[in-house]
């Protein structure tokens, strides 16, 4: 089954996606996400320049043999532009192989171990009304797990906090078209005065039993993690995600030293190797990659069969910014390793699903990535001609005396 042709696609319904399409000699073709948010089009180049004329006339079946002829024969190992490209092609070709074998691409990877994956939504207020009124819209659509994101008082756009809440989407966005990069203003002595008064006011409206998870988003000195870890104890969160910066893995064991608050961590790391300590001494409970940005089906397949020897489980990273495709693939995952956590789930837009034509669903609380052999996505050439790329930025993040800040 050699490959024919393998052509990048780069959309932008509404945000960007660049999408691998490979199709084989008998005519099958597979799909493959590779969208690195704000940076979409050196994937984009990576693809078309050093990848694509090495896929031709490939074996479309060695999925492993490609995986490990890009990784290693690049030289230039891991960082999300090229593992976001080998994350394409090895996606595309599991699609292939499943298509090929009319299947759905977990059973290929084992068969299902249960009957569908949890799913948490983003819920935001910029004060507590605001916020209460997000979790029970999340509630009424049948989310079972919510993440609880607060402005804090004094600081204007806060990450992760929808700019309007109360119309028909609540999502957080944080990549905009602007000519440059919004700047933000933070303050982490404020924001951890504030966090604990929500969340102990989140527990009291909404009970003991609602699984709630938190994200840090790489903002707080290891000390000021472990000082938030603590005092959400008595709020029993399902995970802390990204107390620190993600490169500095030692901060991990000074913040579990001092919390039994789960901890998440990972949606910027792009490889099983980036993980390597944080697993084997156990220093966090859930993994947070994309399958877009680890490689792949294959890539993630390894990080979590590693994880799972040490007891730590999944939490696939799930934003807009992976497309329909890279959530698809998520999902099979979800349904077919034995370690599973927890699904993130940001709804895409109805423009993004008029090109991007899914089958998966959401009923109950859980996702399941339907029954369509290969990963169950189609890409509409046409309506994705429809929307060419606008640039667009992830934002800055300064403190309030100027310094840029982790974001
Ligand atoms: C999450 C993430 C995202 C990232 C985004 C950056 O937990 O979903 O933090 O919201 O900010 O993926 O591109
Ligand atoms: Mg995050």
């Amino acid at each position: 089954m050699r490959i024919v042709s393998a052509e990048v696609v780069v959309t932008s319904p509404g945000r960007n996606f660049v999408t691998l399409r490979i199709t084989t000699e008998d005519g099958l073709s597979g799909l493959g996400d590779a969208t690195l948010n704000g940076r979409e089009l050196a994937v984009r180049a990576y693809l078309v320049e050093h990848v694509v004329p090495l896929l031709i006339g490939r074996d479309a079946s060695a999925i492993e043999d490609t995986w490990q002829y890009l990784y290693r024969g690049a030289y230039w190992r891991r960082g999300p532009v090229t593992m976001a490209a080998i994350a394409a092609v090895d996606t595309a070709l599991w699609d292939v192989k499943a298509k090929a074998a009319g299947m759905p691409l977990y059973q290929l990877l084992g068969g299902a171990c249960r009957v569908g994956a949890l799913a948490y939504g983003h819920a935001s207020g910029r004060d507590l009304p605001e916020l209460f009124d997000s979790i029970r819209a999340h509630l009424e659509r049948g989310y079972r797990a919510i993440r609880v994101q607060t402005g804090v008082p004094g600081l204007g756009v806060v990450y992760g906090v929808a700019a309007s809440v109360g119309g028909e989407r609540y999502d957080y966005e944080p990549a905009r078209r602007t000519a440059l990069p919004v700047e933000e203003e933070w303050d982490t002595r404020a924001y951890l005065r504030h966090v604990p008064g929500v969340f102990e006011a989140v527990r009291a409206e909404f009970g003991p039993e609602l699984p709630l998870l938190h994200d840090g988003h790489h903002r707080m000195t290891p000390v000021q993690a472990a000082r938030l870890g603590k005092s959400l104890e008595p709020y029993d969160l399902f995970w802390l995600e990204d107390a620190t910066p993600g490169e500095d893995q030692a901060a991990l064991r000074l913040i579990r030293q001092h919390t039994t608050t789960p901890l998440a961590i990972g949606e910027v790391f792009n490889s099983v190797h980036d993980y390597q300590g944080l697993i084997t001494e156990r220093l966090i409970d859930y993994v947070r990659s994309a399958v877009t940005h680890t490689g792949g089906v294959t890539g993630m397949r390894r990080l979590l069969d590693f994880a799972g020897v040490y007891g730590i489980k999944s939490g696939i990273h799930g934003p807009t910014d992976i497309s329909p495709v890279g959530m698809a693939a998520a999902l099979h995952l979800d349904l077919a390793v034995h370690n599973f956590g927890i699904q993130e789930h940001m709804e895409h837009t109805a423009r993004t699903l008029e090109v991007f034509r899914t089958s998966f669903t959401f009923a109950d609380g859980l996702l399941h990535p339907s029954d369509a052999p290969g990963l169950g996505v189609e890409l509409d050439d046409e309506m994705a001609g429809a929307f060419p790329y606008e640039a667009a930025y992830l934002p800055v993040n300064r403190l309030r005396d100027g310094t840029v800040h982790d974001w």
